[in-house]
């Protein structure tokens, strides 16, 4: 009995050496200490052992099961290390790797040029205003002079959504709707960007969908020389304190008179350049003084109050700051153009 018992100890504890793998030690944990393993079977059968035998068989038979136990503890422990260093070479990260590079983003010249008037603007003390796109008639046209079969609401130029509703056309209705909201009491000093929407068909100076600017000051005593020196400061500061400006007589239904600006070229000086199409001048924003039943519209006696409103559009200043040759640059998103807009 004591040589079993003895083999069966040396047996395991082999066993238990050569384990590669923990599931090997359950197995063998199964095979030597289990309910129907050897010593257990010894240790049952201890009733037919001798009385002298019985305390010595008993003794050995727990020591070789404590021995067992105990080898396959340390050999958990040791498989249990070997596995969690191989886990962690495995899944090792190397920090010394360089990073995948982070794509940048640019500012859209359009936003640049937006973001630049509006702070030459909030200088003069004008605030920003935005409005709907989805716009009414009547703000779009009626509040701005523009009554039902007035030849310059041609239906052709709008995108209409119902009879009464439709794209804005001009940032022009924000106008409306802000002096509107004043309830006839100057000043108004605001500019409204935006995009608005024209039944075009797009090329390289067309596009159904582009950007506004326009501005507005009402208050007592705005005259045409106040919309001339503000515009004056205005363009100087964008373009180059060196630029002449100049005044021409245009028509718009809104505004009563008209103009349209112009800057002295800022290619080659006046001299004439493709730039300027060789008039050393070069068309920058229109103009005018509120017409009377625009102001009436919106709330203003005109009787007491004058303003002066203007528009320009992103695109063609943004053009003729970046040397842009189309429109349709603004609205692909081609990387290659954005990429020249980085900004330091
Ligand atoms: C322009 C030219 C001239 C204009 C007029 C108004 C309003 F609402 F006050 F009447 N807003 N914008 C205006 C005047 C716009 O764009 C070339």
């Amino acid at each position: 009995m004591k040589d079993k018992l003895q083999a069966l100890k040396s047996e395991a504890l082999q066993a238990i050496q050569q384990a590669e793998q923990l599931s090997q030690l359950q197995d063998i944990k199964v095979t030597y200490l289990g309910k129907k393993g050897p010593i257990t079977e010894i240790l049952r059968g201890m009733g037919k052992l001798s009385k002298e035998e019985r305390p010595v068989i008993g003794q050995m038979a727990n020591d070789v099961r404590e021995a067992i136990q105990a080898a396959l503890d340390e050999k958990h422990a040791t498989l249990e290390q070997a596995r969690i260093e191989e886990q962690l070479a495995e899944q090792a990260i190397d920090v010394t790797l360089p990073g995948r590079p982070v794509n940048q983003g640019s500012q859209h010249p359009l936003f640049t040029v937006i973001e630049e008037v509006e702070d030459l603007f909030i200088g003069l003390g004008f605030s920003v205003a935005e409005g709907p796109e989805v716009e009414t008639d009547y703000y779009n046209f009626e509040a701005l002079n523009l009554p039902k079969n007035h030849p310059a609401r041609d239906m052709q130029d709008s995108f209409y959504l119902t009879e009464e509703i439709l794209l804005r056309t001009h940032t022009s209705p924000v106008q409306a709707r802000t002096m509107e909201a004043y309830n006839g009491q100057g000043p108004v000093k605001v500019i409204c960007p935006g995009k608005v929407y024209r039944r075009d068909t797009d090329d390289a100076t067309h596009s159904h969908q582009f950007t506004q600017i326009e501005g507005l000051y009402v208050d007592k005593n705005v005259r045409l020389s106040d919309l001339k020196g503000v515009l004056t400061v205005f363009v100087k500061q964008l373009f180059g304190e060196d630029r002449d400006v100049r005044l021409r007589q245009h028509y718009f239904p809104f505004t009563e008179p008209s103009v349209e600006m112009d800057i002295s070229c800022f290619k080659c000086g006046g001299s004439g350049c493709p730039v300027c199409k060789h008039s050393g001048w070069i068309e920058i924003l229109g103009a005018g003084m509120v017409h009377p039943n625009v102001l009436r519209m919106s709330g203003f006696d005109p009787e007491v109050y004058t303003g002066f409103a203007f528009g320009m559009g992103p695109e063609r200043i943004a053009m003729l700051k970046y040397g842009v040759d189309d429109i349709r640059h603004y609205y692909t998103n081609d990387q290659r153009f954005l990429k020249q807009f980085k900004r330091v």
